[in-house]
Parts: C-alpha cells; sequence; structure tokens
C-alpha cells in the first residue's frame, strides 16, 4: 500500500475546501478569485501526479493564471505531455476531487484512482510549473510546491516561476521531446529568433525592413518575456519594438484598460497609445492578453481616421495566405506535397466575410469548432497543416509529422528551395503546443514582409460584416443546450424563431451558446447593415430571455 494517506491529511487540512465547495474544470481549467484557490491547487497537483503516472511518468505542466481576468482573480489548468490541454476526459476527475469537502471523501475518491495509477511507485511522476504575474501566484504555487516536497517519494518538479502560459506549454512537450526543443526559457527565445531571422534573410528581408511594432503587454508577463526575446535576439530588431502597459510590478494594472481582451470588446485603442502613434503609416499596434497566449493587432486607418481592428480571423487569414502561396510555389516534379491536407478551423464567433474569403478565395476548407482551444486544436490535428484562430486573437498553426517528412524530401532533392525552407522554419516560429502571442506576433511581422502587404492592404483582404456580441443573464445557463458547433439551439426550443428572425434581414447570422467562463448566455448576431444586425441581436435577445 503506497497511499501516502497522512501526509496528504496534512496538507488537506492546511488548505481545506469551503463546505459549498462546487467547483468546476472549465473551459480553460479552474478560474476564480484568487482567495478561493487553495484547495484547488491541492486537487490539481495530485491529478497532474496522477496523470504523469499514467501517460509513463512523463512530464506534466501546471500553469497558474486567470489570462485577461481582473487582478483579484486566478486560475489553474493542466498541460498534457504533448503540450496541449489536459484530455477532457479527465476534467470531471479534476473537478470532483475539488469538490470532496472532507478528508474522508477525498481520500475514498482518490485511492481507487491513486492505486490504479501509481503501480511502480519507484519511478517518479514529473511535472514543471510556472504563473503569471499576478500578485497571488506566488502563494498559490507555492501550496502547488509544498505539496510536491511532503510527496517527493514519488514527484520530481521543476518550479520556473514566471513564464507566459504557452512558454510552459512549450516547455512542458520539450520535457518530453528532446526534438522539439531544449527545456529551457532560453531555448524558447533561441527556437523564436533563429527561425524569424532566418525567415526573414531567406526571403531577402532584414529586421531592419520590417514594420514597427507597439506592442500593448497588458501589464502582465508577457511585457518581461517579449523583453527577454528582443534582448536575446539581434539588436536592431528590438529598435523596431515599443513595448508598453508593461507594469508588472503594479499587479492591479493587469488587464485594466489594456490588454488583447480590451481591445477587442471595446474596439478602441488601449491606454497607452495615442492616435496620432496609432496613425503613423509605418507602425502596427498590438495587444497581448495578461498571460500572452491571445493577439490582436490594429491601426488608426488614415482613410477614414477609424480604429481598424485586425482580429483572429485576420491573423489566419494572413499566416493562411502565406501558406498556401508558399505551397503553391513548391517545385512541380515532386507530387508529393499534393498530397498535404490544409484545414483552417474557427468557431461560430468567425466573421461570415472571413469563412466566405476561406472557400471563395483561398480555396481551402473551413472547419467550425466549439468555442474553446482545446476544442479548435483538437480539429486542427487532422491535417497536415491545421490553421486555428479564434476571432478573439488565440490560435496557432499545427504541422504534422507527415508534413515535416514530405518537407524534409523536398529539400533533399532542392536543398536551395526557399519555399520548402520557409515552411520549414514557420513549422519552428510558430508555437505547435498552443497559441502563443509572441509566436503569433512574429509570424505575422513575417507573413507581412514575405507577402509584401500593407498592415492596410492586409485589413482589406476581406471587410467584416457588421456584428455584435451581447450576453444575456439568465437564471440557469445549464438549461442552453447547442448543437452543431454552438451553431443552433436544442433546448429552449426557441432555434425556428431564430432562423426566422434571420431570414428576415439580408446575410443574416446569428447563435445563443451559453458561457463556459461566465454564469450567462451570449447572443451573436451578424448582418450586412449596422441597423439590421442590432434589429437581429436586440430580437433574439428578447427570445433568451422570454425563454429562460
Ligand atoms: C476561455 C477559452 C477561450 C474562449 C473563451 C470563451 C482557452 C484557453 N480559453 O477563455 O478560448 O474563447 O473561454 O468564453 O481555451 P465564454 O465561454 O465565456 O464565451
Ligand atoms: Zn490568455
Amino acid at each position: 500500500m503506497n497511499f501516502p494517506e497522512s501526509s496528504l491529511r496534512s496538507i488537506f487540512n492546511k488548505y481545506p475546501p469551503p463546505a459549498n465547495a462546487n467547483f468546476q474544470y472549465g473551459t480553460a481549467g479552474f478560474r476564480l478569485n484568487a482567495t478561493k484557490l487553495d484547495s484547488i491547487m491541492i486537487s490539481v497537483s495530485i491529478i497532474a501526479i496522477l496523470r504523469s503516472f499514467s501517460c509513463n511518468n512523463k512530464s506534466i505542466g501546471i500553469m497558474i493564471t486567470a489570462s485577461h481576468n481582473p487582478p483579484i482573480d486566478n486560475g489553474v489548468k493542466i498541460i498534457d505531455p504533448n503540450g496541449d490541454m489536459l484530455p477532457q476526459i479527465w476534467e470531471p476527475i479534476v473537478t470532483e476531487l475539488s469538490n470532496c469537502t472532507t478528508f474522508e471523501k477525498f481520500k475514498d475518491y482518490l485511492k481507487p484512482l491513486w492505486n490504479k495509477y501509481v503501480v511502480n511507485p519507484n519511478i517518479k511522476a514529473s511535472i514543471v510549473i510556472a504563473r503569471d504575474t499576478r500578485e497571488s501566484g506566488s502563494r498559490l504555487l507555492n501550496i502547488c510546491t509544498q505539496l510536491f516536497d511532503i510527496l517527493s517519494p514519488f514527484v520530481d518538479y521543476k518550479n520556473f516561476n514566471e513564464l507566459t502560459t504557452p512558454q510552459l506549454h512549450y516547455i512542458t512537450r520539450c520535457f518530453n521531446d528532446k526534438s522539439f526543443g531544449k527545456p529551457t526559457e532560453i531555448g524558447y527565445y533561441e527556437k523564436l529568433s533563429n527561425s524569424f531571422i532566418e525567415l526573414l534573410t531567406i526571403n531577402g528581408h532584414s529586421p531592419n525592413d520590417i514594420t514597427n511594432l507597439i506592442v500593448d503587454c497588458a501589464n502582465g508577463v508577457g511585457a518581461d518575456k517579449l523583453k527577454l526575446f528582443l534582448k536575446s535576439t539581434s539588436s536592431s530588431l528590438s529598435n523596431k519594438f515599443k513595448i508598453i502597459n508593461d507594469e508588472t510590478n503594479i499587479p492591479s494594472s493587469l488587464n485594466v484598460n489594456c490588454g488583447a481582451d480590451f481591445v477587442k470588446t471595446n474596439q478602441k485603442l488601449p491606454s497607452g497609445i495615442d492616435h496620432i502613434e496609432a496613425s503613423n503609416d509605418s507602425t502596427l499596434c498590438a495587444s497581448f492578453d495578461g498571460d500572452a497566449d491571445r493577439l490582436v493587432c490594429y491601426f488608426i486607418d488614415n482613410t477614414n481616421n477609424k480604429f481598424t481592428l485586425l482580429d483572429g480571423d485576420k491573423i489566419a487569414i494572413l499566416l493562411s495566405s502565406l501558406i498556401s502561396s508558399l505551397i503553391n510555389q513548391l517545385p512541380q516534379n515532386n507530387h508529393n506535397h499534393n498530397k498535404l491536407s490544409i484545414g483552417i478551423i474557427q468557431t461560430a464567433y468567425a466573421n461570415g466575410s472571413s469563412t466566405n474569403f476561406i472557400i471563395n478565395e483561398l480555396n481551402l476548407p473551413s472547419i467550425c469548432a466549439k468555442t474553446g482551444v482545446k476544442h479548435l486544436h483538437h480539429e486542427a490535428l487532422n491535417y497536415d497543416i491545421g490553421i486555428y484562430f479564434e476571432a478573439n486573437g488565440h490560435g496557432t498553426v499545427l504541422f504534422s509529422e507527415n508534413f515535416h517528412n514530405i518537407m524534409i524530401s523536398l529539400l533533399n532533392d532542392h536543398p536551395e528551395n526557399i519555399s520548402i525552407k520557409s515552411l520549414l522554419l514557420l513549422n519552428d516560429l510558430i508555437n505547435q503546443t498552443v497559441g502563443d502571442a509572441i509566436s503569433d506576433l512574429l509570424a505575422v511581422i513575417v507573413s507581412l514582409s514575405i507577402l509584401k502587404k500593407s498592415k492596410l492592404q492586409w485589413s482589406n483582404t476581406y471587410i467584416d460584416l457588421p456584428n455584435k456580441l451581447t450576453k444575456v443573464i439568465v437564471n440557469d445557463r445549464n438549461k442552453f443546450i447547442t448543437t452543431d458547433a454552438e451553431r443552433k439551439l436544442v433546448e429552449p426550443p426557441i432555434q425556428k424563431d431564430i432562423d426566422h428572425l434571420v431570414s428576415t434581414v439580408t446575410n443574416g447570422r446569428s447563435f445563443v451558446r451559453p458561457s463556459g467562463t461566465e454564469d450567462a448566455v451570449r447572443v451573436y448576431a451578424e448582418a450586412a447593415s449596422v441597423e439590421e444586425c442590432q434589429y437581429l441581436s436586440n430580437e433574439v435577445s428578447k427570445l433568451v430571455i422570454n425563454a429562460s
């Protein structure tokens, strides 16, 4: 019997769950007010240990962050050995354990799992752990390491302290797959920097001729890490970057009036960037969120003096345009690359114009997945090149092993071919584990340079249909059940009425889905004109209120 009951009892009693615990491991792990997370850190840490045992003692990541949420919140999520999210079948297990309110219940639930997975206690579990810059982060991380210390016969861990979420995803993967890269923060910067500079160079560019950038880091961990990246790379690159909202020493400023979520939701400049700066033709503005896994770009369009957003949809289109142009330029005497499958994965929130562009202009398949990174990521794995982005700026590109093998064999026959080399370098530049604001921004810069596109040309690739996202507070959001990648409601029975309303406006589209992160229902509406969009949004919201 190796179940460490007395060690667990002592730490459980030190950080007991509240009597009314009703926690849920949701779309992005646990996320709540930081004062309520203590007991959750224990449950998450133990499940991470079991997950490691269940994966032949591979390393598992624990990231402590609440992303774009306010500074008083925090959260935690588990990263699987290959750098993606914890598989969904484990979510109810973490949820149940976190809701065991007495040690007896906790032990009764955990012990069978422990006995199932810890079959060879002589080989230890392995954990890598990190946090963002939130004030509560070090205290919460310390709860996890206390647990690891008392369970030291069963687990080894490495504490990275502050990292961005995508850095920890990358490092977790590297711990398990040495060919992926060095499992260190420096290793991450080297991989990005080398591929970025090489991509520019082989395509006849240099860091001196890229666009100027103003990067709003949401006063979060991305600020410190972007600076470290720039320090680690050629000095001329840092001349191109102006980093703002980098006050990580003032935790109360995190995500306040700045960051990707603020910019996307309010469709305006964050604090710290003035209108004149953002109107400069040679400057592109960008915002990260608090843990640097989301990116949006924007500028003030001089032709109409308007704020112009380049959101996740526009980023997906830019990267897809580059990738399909490189694929089209591959040598034609070897047709292996015709077997490469490419798919672009979006959610129902993707603007209809972007989906039309993918289908009609890029001639690529467009796939709709449920909201939440794990759903898009999962779909993207079905393709040799799976490009996935949420409109809110989460996203990346996944390249398959088959893609890699085909490129390597092509390179053998055509060692000087720039398109092959560029595709292979993109595979290194773009974080393969999860959306990454730093890596995505570098990919955007490279794409603009190689495609010789200005930010205005990028923005004019297609024109967004007017759209509106509304939050409706209902008694019980769990009554709202969707199907067809959240595009249709099954319950309550109002889908026919929604369809009817949609048919009364030009190019209309609307859907209703329960939020995975808030106690509310979201209503999305889109139409050819602002007036029709507003009308559709109001009427569908009324239906939702009446049905709830
Ligand atoms: C979480 C998801 C994000 C999604 C959002 C939807 C991750 C890392 N984050 O923040 O992808 O867009 O939830 O929120 O998966 P909602 O369900 O409240 O609309
Ligand atoms: Zn985030």
